[in-house]
Order: C-alpha cells, then sequence, then structure tokens
C-alpha cells in the first residue's frame, strides 16, 4: 500500500488505517500484490487476438521478435489494442444510452417514467425532422422520438443526426475523412470486425475506424444519453449539495448509488422519500434515509436533484469502509468486483441490479424498468432494514465534506449569461454569444474540459486538482465531468467562493454571472454537453472547433470509455491532454500518429503529458497559439 499515491486526499489515511485494523483488503493492497506491472502489456504489444497467440513482440525496434506468427508487427497489435478500447468504451456509453432511450418508451403521464422536460423534448423533435413536433400529444410523440433514437444503434442506412449540431467546417472534415459515424453499434462491430485476425493491419486505417466509432459514441450514444435523459429526468440547473466522505451521515440510514444509469438511481431517489420507508427506518432508531452518490450514477442524481457526492471512483471502498453503509447499489459501469466481499465484512448490502453487471457474490435484485417503482422501494426497503445490523463500534466517518454546485447543462449556462448579460432585455438572447465574446476579448483566455476517472497509477486526484486550480489561476474556465468534477468537488473548487483562485478576467465574470471558475457539467456521457457548448461556440464565431481556444484533459483517466472521450474529443478538433500514458509506447509509428499524425486529418492531436504542472504550462502554449492565429 503506497501512502504516498493518497497523500492528497482528506480522508484517506484514517480508512486505510481503519481498512488494515478491520482486516480487509483495498486496491492498494492488490496493486502492491501486482507487483511491477507486464512491460509488453504496457507497451500495447501483447495480442491474444487469436489462439496462435498470445504473441508478444519488442517494443523497442531492432530486438527480440519484431512480428506475432500472423506477421502483426508492433503497429498493428498496438492500434488494434488501442481502438478495441475504444470499441469497449463506446458500447459502454451507448448500451447505457439505449436503456435509457427504453425508458423513454415506455414513458406515460402516470408515470413512473414521465417527460419532464416536454419543451427539450419538442425542440429535438423538430431537430430530428418529426412533423408537427410542437403539437402532438405529449405521449405519442416521446413514443415516436424513442423509437427514432433507437433506431440510431442499428439503423441500416445514414448518419448520427445529432452531427448536424457541429460547425459545417467540422462536418466536412468528418465527411472528407469518412468518419461521419452510421449506426452506433455498426460502427463497434466494424471495429471487432477490422481488428481480427488477418483483417486490418494499416495503423491510420485504424485509428480512423476508431474514431469515427468514437464519435459515434461522442455524437451518438453519450449525446442521446445526455439529451434523453434531460426528457426524461429534468434538465439540470444549477443546484447546491456537498461532496466528500463526510456527507456520509452516522444516525441515518445511508444508501450509496454507484454505477452510471439513471433509470434505476431516480426511482431509488422517490423510493427513499417513500414515508412508509421513512417510517420503518425511524421504527428501527435512524432520524431518516440518506441517499449519497459515487461516481457518474452519484453525478446524475446530483445535477438533478442535489443528491450529496459520497466520493468518486477510487473511494468506492472506502465508502463501505466506514462502516456506516446499509446499502450499496449499482447498476453499471467502474464497479470494483472486490465490493462483495468487502460489504462481506461490514453489515453493507451490496446490491447489483443490472444482468449486464451481475457481480459474483452481490445481492442480486434485477430492476425493470415495467416495475420500476415496486422494485426501488424493495430495494430501499433492504436497505433500511439492514440499519438494525450496524455494529456502532465499527463506524468511522472521516469529518470532511465541502460545498457543492452542480447542474451546469448548456441550457443552464446559457440562462445564467443570458440573466446578466441581458437583463434589461425582455428577450433572452438564448445563446453562447456573451461567453464567446468574453473569450475573443480576453477576459477570459480560453476554456478546458477536465474529465475521466481515478488511476493508482498517479496521485489520487492531485491531477485533476492541480490541473484545474492552475488553469483557472491563469483565466482559463473549466468545464467537468465525471470522477473531474467530484475530485474538484471535494475540494471546494465548485462554488462561488473559488472565484479567489482565479485570474483577474475570469474571476470577474464568475462575479457577474454569479458561477463558480469549474462548472459541473454531468457525467462521463455528459461530456456531450460540453461538444454542444464548444460547438455553439464555434458556429456562433463561424469558425471550426478546432480554432477555438479549448483544450482537453483527462490527468488520471483509466477506463475504455475514456478512451473513447479522449478519441472523439480529438477527432472533434480539441487537443487532448492524457496524464496517463496510453499502452501505445510499443510502437513508434503509432505513437506519432496519435502524437501529430492525426493532426492533418483532423487538425487536433492526444497529447501525453504525466506532470501535471507542466501539461498545464503546454495548455496555455495552445490556448495562446489558437489565440493568435485567430487575431484576437
Ligand atoms: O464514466 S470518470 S472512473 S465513474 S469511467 Fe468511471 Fe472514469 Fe469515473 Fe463515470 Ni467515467
Ligand atoms: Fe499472434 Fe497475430 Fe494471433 Fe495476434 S493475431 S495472437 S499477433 S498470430
Amino acid at each position: 500500500m503506497s501512502n504516498e499515491l493518497l497523500k492528497s486526499d482528506v480522508t484517506a489515511e484514517a480508512l486505510i488505517a481503519k481498512a488494515q485494523r478491520d482486516g480487509v483488503e483495498t486496491m492498494w493492497d492488490r496493486k502492491a500484490a501486482q507487483k511491477t506491472q507486464c512491460g509488453f502489456g504496457e507497451a500495447g504489444v501483447c495480442c491474444r487476438i487469436c489462439a496462435m497467440g498470445p504473441c508478444r513482440v519488442s517494443p523497442v525496434p531492432g530486438k527480440g521478435a519484431e512480428r506475432g506468427i500472423c506477421g502483426a508487427n508492433a503497429g498493428t497489435i498496438v492500434a488494434r489494442n488501442f481502438v478495441r478500447m475504444i470499441a469497449g468504451g463506446a458500447s459502454a456509453h451507448s448500451d447505457h444510452a439505449r436503456d435509457i432511450v427504453h425508458a423513454m418508451h415506455l414513458a406515460s403521464a402516470e408515470g413512473p417514467f414521465k417527460i419532464r422536460d416536454e419543451a427539450k423534448m419538442r425542440r429535438i423533435a423538430a431537430e430530428w425532422g418529426i412533423e408537427a413536433a410542437d403539437t402532438k400529444e405529449t405521449y405519442a410523440l416521446a413514443h415516436e422520438l424513442a423509437e427514432m433514437a433507437l433506431e440510431e444503434f442499428g439503423k441500416p442506412f445514414g448518419t448520427q443526426r445529432f452531427l448536424t449540431r457541429a460547425p459545417q467546417q467540422r462536418q466536412d472534415i468528418w465527411k472528407r475523412e469518412r468518419m461521419e459515424p452510421r449506426a452506433i453499434d455498426q460502427e463497434i462491430t466494424t471495429i471487432m470486425h477490422s481488428t481480427h485476425i488477418g483483417c486490418a493491419s494499416d495503423i491510420d486505417s485504424l485509428l480512423n475506424r476508431g474514431m469515427r466509432a468514437s464519435l459515434g459514441d461522442g455524437w451518438g450514444g453519450s449525446m442521446i444519453g445526455t439529451e434523453f435523459s434531460d426528457i426524461l429526468y429534468g434538465t439540470p440547473k444549477a443546484c447546491a449539495s456537498e461532496s466528500n466522505l463526510g456527507v456520509i451521515d452516522a444516525e441515518m440510514v445511508n444508501i450509496v448509488l454507484h454505477g452510471h444509469d439513471p433509470n434505476l438511481a431516480e426511482v431509488v431517489v422517490v423510493a427513499s422519500k417513500n414515508p412508509e420507508l421513512l417510517e420503518l427506518a425511524k421504527s428501527l432508531g435512524a432520524k431518516g434515509i440518506n441517499v449519497v452518490g459515487m461516481c457518474c450514477t452519484g453525478n446524475e442524481v446530483t445535477m438533478r436533484h442535489g443528491i450529496k457526492i459520497a466520493g468518486n471512483f477510487y473511494q468506492q471502498e472506502l465508502a463501505i469502509i466506514t462502516g456506516a453503509i446499509e446499502a450499496v447499489i449499482v447498476d453499471v459501469q467502474c464497479i470494483f468486483p472486490a465490493l462483495p466481499a468487502l460489504a462481506k465484512k461490514y453489515h453493507t448490502h451490496f446490491v447489483s441490479t443490472s444482468q449486464k453487471a451481475k457481480i459474483a457474490g452481490d445481492m442480486y435484485i434485477e430492476f425493470s424498468e415495467s416495475d420500476a417503482l415496486n422494485c426501488a422501494y424493495g430495494i430501499v426497503k433492504t436497505a433500511v432494514e439492514n440499519f438494525a445490523n450496524r455494529d456502532a463500534s465499527k463506524v468511522e466517518i472521516p469529518n470532511f465534506k465541502e460545498p457543492t454546485i452542480a447542474g451546469y447543462s448548456v441550457e443552464t449556462i446559457i440562462d445564467h449569461l443570458d440573466k446578466v448579460v441581458n437583463s434589461q432585455l425582455e428577450d433572452k438572447l438564448g445563446t453562447v454569444k456573451p461567453l464567446s465574446d468574453v473569450i475573443y476579448a480576453g477576459v477570459i483566455r480560453g476554456a478546458a474540459g477536465v474529465v475521466g476517472c481515478n488511476n493508482p497509477k498517479t496521485e489520487h486526484d492531485l491531477g485533476h486538482v492541480t490541473v484545474i486550480k492552475e488553469l483557472i489561476k491563469r483565466d482559463v474556465i473549466v468545464v467537468v465531468t465525471g470522477c473531474a468534477a467530484q475530485a474538484a468537488a471535494k475540494v471546494g473548487l465548485l462554488t462561488l467562493e473559488a472565484k479567489e483562485l482565479c485570474g483577474r478576467g475570469l474571476k470577474e465574470v464568475c462575479e457577474r454571472v454569479n458561477i463558480p471558475p469549474v462548472l459541473h457539467m454531468g457525467s462521463c456521457v455528459d461530456c456531450s454537453r460540453i461538444l454542444d457548448l464548444v460547438s455553439r461556440v464555434a458556429v456562433e464565431k463561424g469558425v471550426d472547433i478546432c480554432d477555438l481556444p479549448v483544450v482537453g484533459s483527462a490527468p488520471e483517466w483509466m477506463s475504455e470509455k475514456a478512451v473513447s472521450i479522449a478519441s472523439y474529443v480529438v477527432a472533434s478538433g480539441i487537443n487532448t491532454y492524457l496524464g496517463i500514458i496510453p499502452q501505445v509506447l510499443g510502437s513508434v509509428e503509432f505513437t506519432e500518429l496519435l502524437n501529430e499524425g492525426v493532426r492533418a486529418n483532423v487538425g487536433a492531436v492526444y497529447v501525453f503529458e504525466k506532470d501535471p504542472l507542466v501539461a498545464v504550462e503546454k495548455m496555455m502554449v495552445d490556448i495562446e497559439e489558437k489565440r493568435t492565429a485567430l487575431g484576437i
């Protein structure tokens, strides 16, 4: 266990010590047991795509085997592994989105799935060319739109509908590069086909297919996930919350919602307010039911209901180790298989709910959209009843939490801009013009999206927090999603007071618009909100996305979803700074393609930089070069 990697987390020291006292294992023990990680795997040169292998080729040209048995060289092997990561990530985001659309297909006035943002539904219906989108009966339109959205996953012809939101210049590039994503599932299937033994070996072509699938995620699956979640559960508005493990309440029944899918989380939030269950909780000696969020399910319910954030990815074990959690309820993605065994060491019920993420050793209560409220009621009841089994002597909750403001959808950002800049006028502008104007005027130098996971290869949260603090100090406004958003929340960066850490220009903008300098835009699928925001600025200024002083950053990423996100951000024209080096260094050619070559195709590159301070310096050079090129 390396304390070094945890020193910037105020909750870790006590809880890791408690874990040792309690005799339970954490990711840190398992990381230590891994000893030195495999150098071939780390370089991406291990191939086990067929049963003639596994083949591993030398990551150093001229030393050892240069080709696998079929003749694949390091470039091919590395590229295939990389684009398969994109396929994994795109499938996760997109399959999650499909579940949201299925829930919308079940929506009715009686609920529990209802149309909560009807105006947005009608806007998107019109955008997608549905006739009489403004007059059709609400649920007839909802079902028609849901069917259209489901077709985006498997339609035999045509490209993704949301691509038209991008500036025309960007759409032209995608057309020229043959990167316009067709059906979402098709793009993922094409990757699996192209990377099969004896299929594509050309690294440019492989990356091109990978980027196309990633665009099918960002502008397809993820964007559908975001937009249809808003229609179904409401478009987020700025709301107050709190963050870090201190939100766990020793006197309440504590339920951790962990995973990614808001379908389950939304109904659990409803069930947690059920008077019968509250009464049951009180009869067992609890003051109430405290639902807290972890990872992106947490982000979804924080954005819409102000549900408190218990923590991010690497805190999933620490939450259980507090001894005060009655149930961890999970849906899909980023859930450690280690959790059921850990939960059994305490009184915690580990409840998995999705066939897609059945976890060995769990308490499995399958969530069914068609019986959503009953399901959620049953799950929450199980948690409440478990309060009686809590062992007070095992409870230790770190007393750390920070105020947090979340909920900055694109609509909410525009609303804030309208309120200030246009308060004298009757009609709202309803555009991002005030934002693009302050960027062009140089009051704000640029914008950055800081996103992604935690990774025990680096000190936890430090990369996120350092990058964000250094950027806002330099007058760069920051938008955050995923675990990066939660890292920022835990150190108080998602507050109005964080303006004090900003340069003069950004501070003034925060004061006038009444926003934090770091805007929580949601879960990882909500990186699509960032694409939408940046596109609006580009369209408003008549330029391409790659012309804007905007950067992407994933200081601590680890998941395949993050590889897909990085790829669609680059393919959308934004240089993306990765603090964890992808497993590609075993091929000089493929590394050069990512770091430079792909610029000729999409006008942006992947930048590898482990040191967050150096990364920020590079981002600032990048931003200032873009400004110079624009003549601003
Ligand atoms: O989708 S940031 S660790 S929780 S993958 Fe997972 Fe990474 Fe967190 Fe959300 Ni995103
Ligand atoms: Fe080896 Fe080629 Fe099979 Fe990969 S695809 S395992 S390199 S033979």
